[in-house]
């Protein structure tokens, strides 16, 4: 189930092209389309497997249109998509998790989304120090979201929770002692 979850966040995120899928301006996929294409490329599933998947993500990675039609990765983007998401209002900290090794280039040119369309936040130190413990030795830094927002920066939270914003300069960084 992990490999069809992985193929999703591929397809839905990534590489549509890969098997030749559509994706509308909001990132939707036709289910039906998805099914059978993903079928003939040898990626065998089905609907039951696909609402299994979306149910059972640990972080919410798809959502499904009400009628069950369509489907979309929730974040995470490489392609260009328009959520569709209103900017909000952060809590006052927010957490990035990265890996040490690349701390020196964070602190010189702050955070970029790098092949994404955002930088990725969370409210959550554990889930940044996961999320950072992908790459390499995780180090969690703190981000003054507060300020960035006075300062006009604008915020928004995916429908799995995670805060998403265009950059953060250095100056609203600084490295969680612990
Ligand atoms: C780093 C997963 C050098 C950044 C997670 C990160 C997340 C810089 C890496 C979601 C930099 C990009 C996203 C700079 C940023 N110099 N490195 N100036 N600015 N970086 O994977 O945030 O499981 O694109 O710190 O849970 O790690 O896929 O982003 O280490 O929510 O659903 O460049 O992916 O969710 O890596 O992860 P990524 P991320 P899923």
């Amino acid at each position: 189930m992990e490999a069809r979850s992985k193929f999703l966040s591929l397809v839905l995120r990534h590489k549509p092209d890969k098997i030749g899928l559509n994706l509308d301006h909001e990132g939707w996929a036709n289910m039906d389309e998805l099914i059978r294409l993903a079928n003939a490329s040898g990626q065998p599933i089905d609907r039951t497997m696909i609402e299994t998947i979306v149910a059972s993500s640990d972080k919410k990675r798809f959502a499904l249109s009400t009628d069950g039609q369509r489907i979309r990765a929730n974040q995470g983007h490489s392609i260009e998509v328009a959520l569709g998401l209103p900017p909000s209002v952060p809590p006052d900290t927010l957490f990035h998790g990265t890996a040490s090794r690349f701390l020196e280039s964070i602190f010189s040119g702050g955070l970029h989304p790098g092949n994404r369309q955002h930088v990725h936040l969370s409210v959550d130190s554990a889930v940044a120090e996961k999320v950072g413990s992908r790459h390499g030795h995780p180090v969690i830094l703190l981000v003054d979201a507060k300020a960035m927002a006075a300062h006009g920066h604008v915020f928004y939270v995916s429908d799995n929770g995670v805060w998403l914003t265009e950059s953060v300069p250095t100056n609203y960084l600084s490295k969680l002692t612990q």
